[in-house]
C-alpha cells in the first residue's frame, strides 16, 4: 500500500493549493454545501437559544458542545459563495453578496468572532455569559440575513 502515499499526498496538495471554491463542481453543489452548514449551525444555535431563553433547563455540557459546533460551522459557508454561485440552485442569497464582497466578509468575520466568544462563554458554564454571547451572535446572524438574504 506504500505506493499509494505519494498519490494521496498529491491529491491532498492539489486540493489545498487550488482556490477554495474549486472543490465544488457546479454552483448547485456550493449552494447545497453552504445551506447545509447554515442548517447545522442554526440547529445547534437553537439548542443554545432554548437554554439562553429559559425554554429548557440549562445543561452546561450541551451548551458547550453545541456552541463549539456553532463556532466550527461559522467558518464553513464562506468559501461556498464563490464567483458564479449566485444562481444555479435553490438559494435566497442576494446579489449584494457578490457586489459588496468586503462588507460581506466583514459580516462573516464578525460571525466567527462572536461565535468564538459564545463557545468560550459556554465552556465557563456560566448561563449569564452564555445569554450575553448568544444575543450578540443572534444580532450578527440577523444583520447579515437582513442585508444579504431574500425574505
Ligand atoms: C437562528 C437562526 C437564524 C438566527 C437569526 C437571529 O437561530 O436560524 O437565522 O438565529 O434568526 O436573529
Amino acid at each position: 500500500m506504500k505506493f499509494l502515499a505519494p498519490l494521496a499526498m498529491a491529491i491532498a496538495f492539489t486540493s489545498l493549493s487550488a482556490p477554495a471554491f474549486a472543490q465544488f463542481q457546479k454552483p448547485e453543489d456550493a449552494i447545497k454545501y453552504r445551506k447545509a452548514a447554515m442548517t447545522v449551525m442554526a440547529s445547534h444555535f437553537g439548542r443554545v437559544g432554548a437554554m439562553a431563553n429559559g425554554r429548557v433547563p440549562f445543561d452546561a455540557k450541551v451548551a458547550a458542545d453545541s456552541s463549539a459546533i456553532v463556532e466550527t460551522m461559522s467558518r464553513l459557508p464562506w468559501e461556498a459563495f464563490g464567483p458564479g454561485t449566485d444562481k444555479g440552485g435553490d438559494t435566497r442569497a442576494l446579489p449584494a453578496i457578490w457586489t459588496e464582497q468586503a462588507k460581506f466578509k466583514e459580516g462573516a468575520d464578525k460571525l466567527q468572532a462572536e461565535t468564538a466568544k459564545l463557545s468560550a462563554a459556554a465552556k465557563t458554564g456560566n448561563l449569564d455569559a452564555v445569554k450575553t454571547a448568544f444575543g450578540a451572535v443572534g444580532q450578527t446572524c440577523k444583520a447579515c440575513h437582513d442585508a444579504y438574504q431574500k425574505n
